[in-house]
């Protein structure tokens, strides 16, 4: 006996410091900068993923597109060289008309109607990415989108001839609708497309506007409330299934905690942004009639189009939303 105790223990340190050892590091590539409120939230998401899984898997976040750039994202993470990530859904609607639907302008218009409209969208999004390969761990809305430009927009002919940056193939239609000149730039790099003249007007959020200190080129932001985008932090299927089941756990409770915290910073800090951009000498301008009725024309068009090109799925999504 006196021989084999120390044996034991000797044993069972050894056990316990290899399985404090086995540690899973994954990276969570992002578009935006540490200024904005989803890169917030995924740091909390982070620390919450540590915590619960006891320290088992530990997230690095790389913010502003500093491991990939935003269009990237979802195939590394497909091809799991990073084996989560945070994607902007609506950049990927040329792919399949399921990406493009939180994108679509006057559909879903506040956070409770996208919130629904997500709810109505989450079953196709799941099983389109599981073919890929992927699951989807939670979304976060952005904050409405408006108008930045320096011109007066009375109607939306006033939009003719702008130098649009758009962000997403449907920004660019909603731009090709409205005789402007669609530029597709990301995040990253709107700072400096303002900057060399590249661009002079472009639809985003508040947020954005902060993010990009777009109150030093552009004095106006029309709050046109068109609809909410949202970002989808996607992980890769086959480094899911390699987590221990109390790792896979703790991970989606992290993931449902930081959806719904996210969807609440949203409509906080997107009171707080517009203020920001008030501060910093930006005027903030209901829309004319007018010009709502006119973005409202280009809205029925690319909702037409989507539900045609959606099909079958496309309808049943549209009429579970509209029940909700
Ligand atoms: N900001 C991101 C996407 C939507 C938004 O509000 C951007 O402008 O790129």
């Amino acid at each position: 006996m006196k021989k084999t105790l120390p044996l034991l223990a000797g044993s069972f340190v050894l056990a316990f410091s290899a399985s404090a050892m086995a540690q899973t590091k994954w990276d969570l590539p992002s578009a935006y900068p540490a200024s904005n409120f989803h890169v917030e939230n995924l740091n909390n998401f982070a620390k919450d993923v540590d915590s619960l899984s006891g320290g088992k898997l530990k997230i690095t976040i790389h913010n502003n597109a500093s491991l990939y750039k935003a269009p990237e994202i979802k195939r590394a993470v497909q091809g799991n060289q990073a084996q989560i990530g945070e994607i902007l859904l609506t950049n990927f609607a040329n792919e399949d008309p399921i990406y493009a639907l939180d994108g679509l302008p006057f559909l879903a218009t506040g956070y409770d109607a996208s919130f629904k409209l997500y709810q109505a969208q989450k079953p196709y999004l799941e099983k389109k990415l599981a073919s890929q390969g992927m699951t989807l761990l939670f979304t976060v809305a952005w904050p409405p989108q408006g108008i930045f430009a320096n011109r007066d927009l009375k109607t939306v002919d006033d939009l003719k001839g702008l130098k649009w940056r758009a962000y997403s193939p449907v920004t660019a239609k909603i731009a090709e609708l409205a005789g402007a000149q669609p530029v597709t730039v990301q995040a990253a790099e709107l700072s400096q497309a303002m900057a060399t003249g590249v661009i002079d007007s472009y639809m985003s959020s508040a947020s954005t506007g902060y993010d990009s200190k777009t109150y030093e080129y552009i004095k106006k932001w029309y709050d046109t409330q068109a609809w909410l985008p949202k970002n989808a932090i996607i992980v890769n299927k086959k480094a899911f299934d390699a987590l221990d089941p109390a790792t896979q756990e703790a991970l989606k409770k992290a993931g449902a905690q930081a959806e719904e915290r996210g969807w609440k910073l949203a409509q906080e800090k997107g009171e707080w942004y517009k203020k920001e951009l008030t501060k910093n000498g930006m005027t903030i301008i209901q829309p004319t009639p007018e010009l709502k009725a006119g973005l409202n024309k280009i809205g029925e068009v690319m909702i037409n189009e989507w539900t045609e090109r959606a099909g079958d799925d496309g309808k049943a999504i549209i009429e579970a939303y509209r029940k909700m």
